[in-house]
């Protein structure tokens, strides 16, 4: 059983904020971890625990995840995984699409700011280059985590045969109904249902049909999802992000959640529980060794891993320059209107100054553990004393975090109006 449901289990019928907010959350330690964690503060303080925090963190930067998309030729894929990056056909490192056959190789597309996450662009298996057999054989299926089976129209007989090849292997598939916009612009052309609820009854009919064409394949209670790669946050694009978060052990969702474009504010969330996680592990490496005293703050802090972890909590937050500027081109918006609509000082230059000066430590002796981001291991905040480096470390990091997201969500809602 995974760790996150084990824990889930373990809290029985607890009903705290607290312990709902533990059994939700993505953790990336297991008990065992964490009760050793506590055991070794207790014998020898932060020092004690630094190396195992250190390896956590090492674990979580290495992580790995490699998802393959595949189906028949033309179906869509390569649109698809610029889509789940964030990015255009025009723009640099997209895949490419074409309408005649395009993808001849399997290619792996790395994230933007997470190099160890990959999507997988597969050829189609359709092609004239692969028989059915030859092309399982050669796209290495074991390799990948999950897959992305995408259709264009009907599920064919290859998609039946991809989904029991990955089934054989005992890996997750998701099967895509891209294209959803021709459907309902072919329903329009033949003069059928008005307005949206024709549309909604055309996705339910879609939806049916396909649910029955694949139980009559042998997977009665598929994942399916209709989409559009052209707008991402429409139909089941943003259900779909959910569904293959989900299906992760803890340190892999992690890794998947912080690399999904923020499509929803619900997606926005889930980044910051998952970075806020992370919080607690930087302030206790920030302590101690290599940290200054910062004048205008009344502990020593590692101004190096603050200012760090600001710019990562940026870049995981689609907050960074080239985000915003692929953003801006996808919307056809301008960076400097998503800037101003984002409203943060903390898309400039990080500085200490500017840490000291906005005064993200200043709230800290009102912060309890839970609002410093510190419900999964609350013993660890017990053990420091306020205007420690920890919680000072804690609080800064924390009121950072929370400013990013609110303007996470605010560039988010400029972006919805912009379709
Ligand atoms: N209308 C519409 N067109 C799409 C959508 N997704 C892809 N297309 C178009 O479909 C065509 C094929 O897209 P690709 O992404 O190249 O398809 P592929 O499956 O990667 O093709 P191969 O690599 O040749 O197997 C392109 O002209 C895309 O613009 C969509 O959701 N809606
Ligand atoms: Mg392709």
């Amino acid at each position: 059983m995974r760790d996150k449901d084990r824990q889930r289990r373990r809290m029985g019928n607890a009903s705290s904020r607290q312990q709902a907010a533990q059994s939700e959350t993505p953790t990336f330690f297991t008990q065992e971890e964490l009760s050793k964690l506590k055991s070794d503060f207790e014998t020898g303080g932060g020092e004690n625990v630094k190396p195992l925090i250190r390896n956590k963190m090492k674990e979580l930067d290495n992580a790995e995840l490699n998802i393959a998309v595949t189906g028949e030729t033309g179906t869509g894929k390569s649109t698809f995984i610029n889509a789940m990056r964030g990015l255009c056909s025009e723009d640099e490192g997209a895949a490419a699409v074409g309408t005649t056959e395009t993808t001849m190789e399997p290619t792996g597309y790395p994230h933007p700011n997470l190099p160890n996450f990959r999507y997988w662009d597969l050829p189609g298996i359709g092609s004239t280059r692969f028989t059915t057999g030859s092309y399982l054989k050669e796209m290495k299926f074991e390799k990948y985590n999950f897959f992305i089976i995408v259709s264009a129209g009907r599920f064919t007989e290859n998609d039946a045969k991809l989904a029991k090849e990955i089934k054989r292997l005992g890996k997750k598939f998701y099967f895509v109904r891209s294209k959803i916009d021709n459907d309902l612009h072919s329903m329009r052309l033949k003069g059928g249902g008005g307005g949206e609820s024709g549309e909604v009854e055309e996705l339910e009919k879609i939806r049916s049909y396909c649910f029955s064409k694949l139980g009559k394949a042998g997977f009665p209670d598929p994942n399916m999802f209709l989409i559009r790669s052209y707008k991402e946050n429409m139909y089941d694009f943003p259900r779909l992000m959910e569904a293959l978060a989900d299906s992760l052990p803890s340190i892999k969702e992690s890794v998947f959640i912080l690399a999904l474009p923020n499509l929803s504010v619900e997606i926005i969330r889930k980044k910051g529980e998952v970075l806020k996680e992370r919080i607690w592990m930087l302030a206790i490496i920030s302590g101690g060794v290599g940290a200054i005293p910062v004048p205008g703050l009344s502990a020593a802090c590692d101004m190096g891993i603050l200012i760090g972890a600001i710019i990562n909590f940026r870049e995981c937050l689609c907050l960074d320059d080239a985000a915003l500027r692929r953003l801006a081109e996808r919307k056809g918006k301008s960076m400097e209107e998503l800037k101003a609509a984002a409203g943060s000082p903390l898309l400039g230059d990080i500085t200490q100054h500017l840490i000291v000066r906005r005064r993200l430590g200043a709230a800290l002796v009102a912060v309890s553990t839970v609002e410093a981001g510190l419900y999964f291991v609350p013993f660890i905040g017990s053990l420091f004393g306020a205007g420690s480096s920890f919680l000072i470390t804690c609080s800064i990091l924390s009121n950072a975090l929370k400013l990013l997201i609110e303007s996470s969500e605010k560039v988010l809602a400029v972006t919805k109006r912009a379709h």
